[in-house]
């Protein structure tokens, strides 16, 4: 079964037989491989970033200038709020999940991420529930409360039409993907590392992904439940929210936020550890304090779930409270500074080469830091007080979002690109992109802190003139436009080097971790033999350091095959000893079924259809129960296994 030596061809023919999708479209709807998975993940939460630009694009224009009408109030509602639902829902940490699902088997050495099958339906509900949130928009009945829903604005008596019905049901849907995407990155994580790839060894982006979906294991039931209850106070009459009848409106905002703080960090930490894992490469030298940027990121994600009164500063709640979150949300700045000393640290020592990736990891790092300072200052309650629901929020947001999300993001792309496609992205092309993302980020949403220092609220469709605000806005469209320009600018690239790109290559970039010591695109089993690893930067081990006494090497050529079937090392999960060969999957329509079943129901409870809701349910049970329904090779697999012990 393991054998030892460098693999012979036909090794690799076996391994592709053994890995291959087939094509067409049985196989597009079947496969579980990690890295069609990711691919899907990234196109699709990148339309969505399109979907989401387009409506602020509509409101950019509408207040542009003031006095406009060129969409009605109701419309507006309808636009800022399905803008924050899917920038920060279907985009900023699906996009997020696509990087990480593509890359963590290549990063660690394994052939696929630990529950293949849950990580096809996790896709297949972000896809359905998406489709589900942006159907809202053919009947003209769109989410319109805000991306925060308050109650009792939420209530039906306030808002009858299914707009926020479409927002609960949405939001639930959505949760089963996020939370059976989290457990997949954790028992990835602590389970399929290549031997010897103890847990400080990992690249940092695993931490980050890792403390994300911890973070969303024990938050997001919080927001599940708040749309539950909205959808009962909304549909059969319970009270929850509504003061009138004995209900809280403040347990909504407690209920949000406990979750919507804390995925904040689950959209920047795994960006985050782009950064930390982009910025070595180029900076060609390892990571400074790699342990404290680990330990920050954790620290983080930890220290995020007790600052969530912080956006409920002006509810009126007791000033013990209030002192407690004030402190929390300014230690919390701690760990993030920790990161940033590391970066520069990283870039002053090393000799930095300036590619188009470098330099949005480096126009990430002062984004990063005026975000951090405009949300420190608002962690003080009277500063707080002041700006709250102003556009000084809406510029800090953005900072925080777009600075540390997108900016990351689309370095990343231009990193990772060439691994996907083999194929290079226009270094020059690249670097126009950046200088007018950036130039236009800055100038789009920098003025936002000034009008809303001059008192404009946010959530309004229009404003009159000779309130001081004029100059400012037209400021911010115009920034916004060049912006969405500078997105143009990559997607005219990304196109442009999937036919004329120059040939990438294994290793583009003599990038330190074990993704590129496959080839570009990987092969559908990733590597050939398993790797063996022995330091946090596996390609960049020198030949005289392997020789060096008692330093062991890493092993990339050389180890175990497993070319009978399916199969991945199985590790334990602080020191990566191996444990044992685990037999993973094949591709099966039952995921992407049963998120069929789920839209189906979905429907039937919104429109409401009983029959649809019966349908989708038969379908769910039908789909579970065929899932785990063991096949001919499980039951004989089991019976050789019962023969052997
Ligand atoms: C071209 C890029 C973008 C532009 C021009 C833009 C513009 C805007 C504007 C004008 C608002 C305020 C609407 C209002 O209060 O009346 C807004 C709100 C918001 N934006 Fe963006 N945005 C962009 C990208 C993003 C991205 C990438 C994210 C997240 C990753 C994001 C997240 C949000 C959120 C969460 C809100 C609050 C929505 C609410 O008040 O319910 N935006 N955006
Ligand atoms: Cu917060």
């Amino acid at each position: 079964m393991a054998t030892l030596a460098p693999p012979a061809p036909a090794v690799d023919d076996r391994l592709t037989r053994i890995w291959e999708t087939p094509r067409g479209i049985g196989g597009m709807l079947s496969t579980v491989d990690h890295k069609t998975i990711g691919k899907r993940y990234l196109v699709t939460s990148f339309v969505f970033l399109v979907l989401g630009g387009v409506e602020a694009a509509v409101m950019r224009a509408q207040l542009i200038h003031s006095n406009l009408r060129l969409v009605s109030p109701e419309v507006y509602n309808q636009l800022y709020s399905m803008h924050g639902v899917t920038m920060m829902f279907l985009y900023a940490s699906p996009v997020l999940s696509g990087f990480s699902n593509y890359l963590w088997p290549l990063l660690i050495g394994s052939r696929d991420m630990a529950v293949p099958r849950l990580n096809a339906l996790s896709y297949w509900i972000f896809l359905a529930s998406g489709i589900f949130l942006y159907s809202s928009f053919l009947v003209g009945q769109a989410p319109n409360d805000g991306w925060f829903a308050y109650a009792p604005f939420s209530l039906r008596p306030y808002d009858p039409g299914l707009n926020m019905d479409y927002y609960a049901l949405g939001l639930v849907f959505l949760a089963v993907s996020t939370t059976v995407g989290a457990i997949n990155f954790i028992v990835t994580f602590f389970k399929l590392r290549a031997p010897g790839m103890s847990v400080n060894r990992v690249p940092i982006i695993m931490w980050g992904t890792l403390t994300a979906s911890v973070a969303i294991i024990f938050s997001l039931s919080s927001l599940t439940v708040a749309c539950i209850y909205l959808f009962f106070e909304r549909r059969f009459g319970m009270h929850f929210y509504d003061p009138a009848a004995g209900g809280q409106p403040l347990l909504w905002q407690h209920l949000f936020w406990i979750l919507a703080h804390p995925w904040v960090y689950v959209v920047v930490l795994p960006a985050m550890g782009i950064v930390s894992d982009v910025i070595p490469t180029f900076a060609r030298r390892p990571l400074v304090g790699y342990t404290f940027v680990a330990l920050a990121t954790v620290a983080t994600g930890i220290l995020g779930f007790g600052v969530w009164v912080h956006h409920m500063f002006a509810t009126g709640l007791s000033e013990m409270s209030l002192s407690f979150f004030g402190a929390a949300s300014m230690v919390i700045a701690i760990p993030s500074a920790v990161a940033v000393f590391a970066w520069i640290a990283t870039i002053w020592t090393g000799r930095p080469v300036f590619t188009t990736a470098f330099l949005f990891m480096a126009g990430f790092i002062i984004l990063f830091v005026i975000g951090g300072v405009s949300g420190v200052v608002t962690a003080a309650v009277p500063f707080d007080w002041q700006v709250t629901d102003t556009y000084f929020v809406v510029g800090h947001i953005h900072y925080v979002l777009i600075g540390i999300n997108v900016f990351p993001v689309v370095g990343g792309l231009y990193y990772w690109l060439p691994k996907m496609t083999g194929r290079m992205l226009s270094e020059r092309l690249g670097k126009w992109n950046f200088w007018v993302m950036f130039v236009g980020f800055n100038l789009g949403f920098f003025p936002m802190h000034i009008s809303g220092l001059l008192g404009m609220p946010r959530r309004i469709y229009t404003y009159p003139s000779g309130l001081g605000w004029d100059t400012a806005n037209l400021i911010t469209s115009i920034g916004a436009y060049l912006f969405a320009v500078g997105v143009l600018l990559f997607v005219i690239n990304f196109f442009w080097s999937l036919r004329r790109g120059r040939v990438a290559g294994p290793d583009p970039w003599r990038g330190p971790s074990l993704e590129w010591s496959t080839s570009s695109p990987p092969p559908p089993y990733n590597f050939a033999v398993i790797p063996t690893v022995r330091s946090a930067y596996p390609m960049w081990e020198r030949p005289e350091q392997r020789e060096e006494a008692g330093k062991e090497p890493s092993q990339l050529d050389r180890g175990p095959v497993l070319d009978q079937g399916r199969e991945t090392v199985g590790t334990s999960s602080l020191d990566g000893e191996p444990l044992a060969v685990l037999q993973m999957p094949s591709d099966s329509y039952w995921p992407f079924l049963l998120a069929f079943s789920l839209l189906v129901l979905f429907f039937g409870l919104l429109a409401p259809v009983w029959a649809l809701v019966v349908i989708g349910g038969v379908g769910l049970l039908v789909c579970v129960i065929g899932w785990l329904w063991p096949t001919r090779e499980e039951r004989e697999l089991a019976m050789r296994e019962e023969a052997a012990a």
